[in-house]
């Protein structure tokens, strides 16, 4: 009877459809949470502790199935992929959500480790104000210990051949004192290894004494400004007069011309599933994406002394981008018109956990034009045309310890996606005894910049990896390298010596398609469906543009954390569709030996032509830092945008009407 009354209640809600592709809702954590702290397959005492839970991905076959004109087939069963630490283990389980059942419960034996939570984080930061030599360290450094607070760094891997069955993490401490900006005000000198499936400091050195820098001029809060304040201009708001023009349906978005899948993965942050655009004067969508998301976040220090030599970080695989993602500020992080989305995951103990406002959905107009003409050649007339570009704007920050990185996935109505990476927030310094860069014999020496007194800005990049799942009208599509090459002139038929062409390669495999953009000519980088054309012949298509300079690892390629993160020596990779493959540095990243990663991955040389596809483009930045980046970084931005190339018959926005404007303040300046 009570089954029955649900049944009726779910099946008669009334709007937030559900699609099978939705991320796990807290219910669902919840099932998951008890089916597996009620199986016996796990031991009660420690409890497991959950490291991953996140949506199992359908087969892509029964989506696409489903999503097509097969509306009454039943969906794909809803199953969640669980990561667990369990009796020193870690287990992979696959768990039926409808059933309550465990489909599979493997133990993975391969190198590396599952992403760290919250929880473990938070209580290895705490073991040392329990510890006696560390206590000593702060008292023989004259600080106060009620001001030191702790955070947990990754320790890499660095050659070790023996396996290592230890999950640690090491543990760097900071002042507070008269300042939030704990980063400016590192305490040196000190190593500490925590093992964390014991909980306890397995490994302690206090090698060195460094004066910590002065809490003085570190603050960014407003409230700890003095004036004379900094510049701002005047307010601008963003005001819609006709309303908002997005429609959102539970995570179906769709707006313009444009329809798409929102999802929340703990891992990756934002997922844009079934990116989808209308062929004009259709009602038919075309797809463009099936999936996309931040696979992986790469950050490698460049300073190889005692204390600094493991920075090595993989955010995602070993933070989760989306579990470092913030609650979006309304009217701050987002403009007045922006709508908000709720993120859930799993606690260490499985509970449901939410981060609100985790993204944001926002119509955007930056003063830009989609298009426009003057025409002044035709006698006696002036003929004027101009379209804004309006865009549709999904945003999250995921602030991982000291830095922000805001991701920007930007849909344009001439069926451009714009993929924008911001990085704000406070740098990874080092303390120094050195007050003035005169006191230093050779600059190279600090590994970095001297940004403040005793303040180093040490050296470093960023390689944030996008995993793109195209699907251009269907999902047989092939990577065309479109490379302009100059032709000499020598037998006298022209006045020109010389001009340029363009030779298209098809890639046929792996090979053909691992590129480093800086040794390359200019070159279109095509993703093409042969078996559509448009109705001049030639092969629908997107093409990708850069909107940063290209930037690739600079590291050996023997070094440790290169082998790690082999694929960050070239920008783009093509490799064939592996339902298996989504995490550019592997599945388990803290400790990786790099052997399951994406250069891995595209050595097998698979067939790409014709295929379904794959494209992982890498947004880089070396960052060496500057005296404006203290004691908090202006926003720097780097990104990409695919964009339609012979997708359209013509201009898709040349039928666009402008909108009528409302009023408009006389702002002409004459002389
Ligand atoms: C895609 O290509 C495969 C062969 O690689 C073929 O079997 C399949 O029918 C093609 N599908 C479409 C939709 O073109
Ligand atoms: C898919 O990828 C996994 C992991 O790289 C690999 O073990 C498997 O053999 C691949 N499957 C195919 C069909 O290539
Ligand atoms: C704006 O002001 C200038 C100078 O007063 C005037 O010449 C011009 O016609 C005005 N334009 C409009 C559109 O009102
Ligand atoms: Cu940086």
């Amino acid at each position: 009877m009570l089954l029955l009354f649900f049944l009726l209640l779910t099946s008669f809600l009334p709007c937030n459809t559900s699609h099978p592709l939705d991320p796990l809702t807290p219910s669902e954590f919840s099932t998951i949470q008890h089916t597996l702290k009620t199986s016996h397959l796990f031991s009660s005492s420690p409890p497991p502790s959950f490291q991953y839970v996140g949506l199992a991905d359908p087969d892509k076959t029964d989506i696409l199935y489903t999503l097509s004109d097969h509306h009454n087939s039943p969906p794909p069963p809803r199953r969640a992929f669980i990561i667990l630490r369990s009796g020193h283990k870690t287990h992979e389980v696959i768990l039926d959500i409808t059933t309550k059942t465990i489909v599979s419960n493997t133990v993975y034996t391969g190198f590396g480790f599952p992403m760290f939570n919250f929880e473990e984080q938070t209580a290895a930061s705490n073991l040392p104000f329990n510890y006696t030599p560390f206590l000593k360290s702060i008292k023989k450094r004259r600080i106060k210990l009620s001001e030191v607070v702790c955070t947990t760094f990754s320790v890499g891997w660095f050659g070790e051949v023996e396996k290592t069955t230890k999950r640690v993490l090491k543990i760097l401490c900071f002042l507070t004192g008269d300042t939030v900006n704990l980063y400016m005000r590192p305490v040196e000198g000190i190593t500490i290894v925590v093992d964390l499936d014991v909980m306890e400091i397995v490994d302690y050195k206090d090698r060195l004494v460094v004066p910590v820098p002065v809490a003085g001029g570190t603050d960014y809060r407003s409230s700890k400004q003095r004036p004379p304040f900094g510049p701002r201009g005047k307010p601008v708001e963003v005001v819609q007069p006709e309303g908002k023009g997005v429609a959102i349906d539970g995570h179906s978005i769709s707006w313009a011309n444009w329809k798409f899948h929102l999802g929340f993965d703990v891992r990756a942050g934002a997922v844009i599933s079934l990116a989808s655009v209308q062929e004009l004067e259709h009602t038919m969508y075309r797809q463009v994406l099936y999936k996309g998301f931040v696979s992986e976040l790469f950050v490698p220090y460049q300073d190889p002394t005692e204390e600094w030599y493991y920075k090595t970080l993989f955010d995602a695989g070993e933070l989760g981008f989306g579990l470092s993602a913030v609650s979006l500020q309304p009217l701050t992080d987002c403009p007045e018109n922006a709508e908000f989305f709720d993120g859930y995951y799993a606690s260490q103990d499985g509970s449901p956990m939410k981060i609100k406002n985790v993204f944001c959905l926002f119509e955007k107009y930056s003063g830009d034009f989609a298009w426009r003409h003057t025409e002044i050649g035709i006698p006696g007339r002036v003929i004027t045309e101009v379209r804004r570009e309006i865009s549709l704007v999904v945003r999250m920050v995921s602030t991982i310890g000291n830095y922000d990185y805001i991701v920007d996935w930007e849909f344009k109505t001439n069926g451009a996606i714009k993929f924008m990476v911001s990085l704000s927030g406070l740098l990874e310094v080092k303390g120094t005894s050195y007050t003035n860069l005169g006191q230093v014999e050779k600059d190279e020496d600090l590994y970095g910049s001297l940004l403040a007194k005793n303040t180093i800005g040490v050296n470093h990049d960023h390689f944030i990896t996008y995993y793109l799942d195209l699907d251009i009208d269907g999902y047989n599509n092939s990577f065309v390298k479109a490379k302009m090459k100059t032709v000499k002139i020598t037998d006298g038929s022209s006045l020109r010596k010389s001009y340029w062409t363009v030779i298209k390669e098809i890639a046929k495999t792996e090979a053909d398609a691992r590129i480093n953009l800086n040794s390359e000519p200019p070159t279109d980088l095509l993703f093409v469906n042969t078996n559509k054309k448009t109705k001049m012949g030639n092969n629908v298509g997107y093409r990708l543009i850069n909107h940063g300079a290209p930037v690739a690892s600079l590291l050996s390629d023997d070094d440790y954390p290169q082998i790690r993160a082999g694929y960050s020596k070239k920008q783009l990779w093509v490799t064939a569709y592996n339902k298996s493959e989504k995490w550019a540095a592997g599945l388990y990243t803290d400790q990786s030996r790099g052997d399951n990663t994406l250069s891995v991955w595209s050595e097998r040389n698979r067939v790409i032509k014709n295929k379904d596809i794959v494209l992982w483009y890498t947004v880089g930045f070396h960052h060496t830092p500057y005296q404006e980046d203290f004691p908090l970084m202006p926003t720097l931005s780097s990104g990409f945008e695919l964009r339609p190339s012979n997708f359209f018959e013509s201009n898709p926005l040349i039928k666009t009407r402008p909108f009528k404007r409302t009023e408009w303040l006389n702002c002409t300046h004459n002389p």
